[in-house]
């Protein structure tokens, strides 16, 4: 009954914080010459929006000449990036999209 017994009261503070991973912010770019119609579907299609949700941020890359998209660890990230531009280049549109480190 006297035995030695874990002590559930006392919790110490870590000397230093849990790691999380670095998370990456994508953005899409304006340009002169990418169709609206063209950047509304590529935000449908990589990044799960809506099509009011895709042309209200379309829009707000036309106005304001650049927009965060989405926020994601570094290789999807990388993916979305390299989906988008692939896809841009494809149809012929100078659309850009770049990802940093939030
Ligand atoms: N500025 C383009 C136009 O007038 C439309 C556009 C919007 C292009 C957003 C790129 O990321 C973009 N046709």
């Amino acid at each position: 009954t006297d035995g030695p017994r874990d002590d559930t009261s006392i919790l110490t503070k870590p000397k230093t914080r849990t790691q999380r991973p670095p998370m990456y912010k994508v953005l899409i770019l304006n340009d002169d010459y990418t169709p609206m119609e063209f950047v509304v579907h590529v935000l449908e299609r990589f990044f799960g929006m809506s099509h009011a949700q895709a042309f209200d941020i379309m829009l707000a890359v036309h106005k304001k000449g650049l927009a965060v998209v989405g926020v994601f660890s570094f290789e999807v990230a990388e993916t979305k990036v390299a989906q988008v531009m692939d896809f841009s280049r494809r149809h012929q549109h100078p659309l850009q999209c770049t990802m940093e480190k939030e």
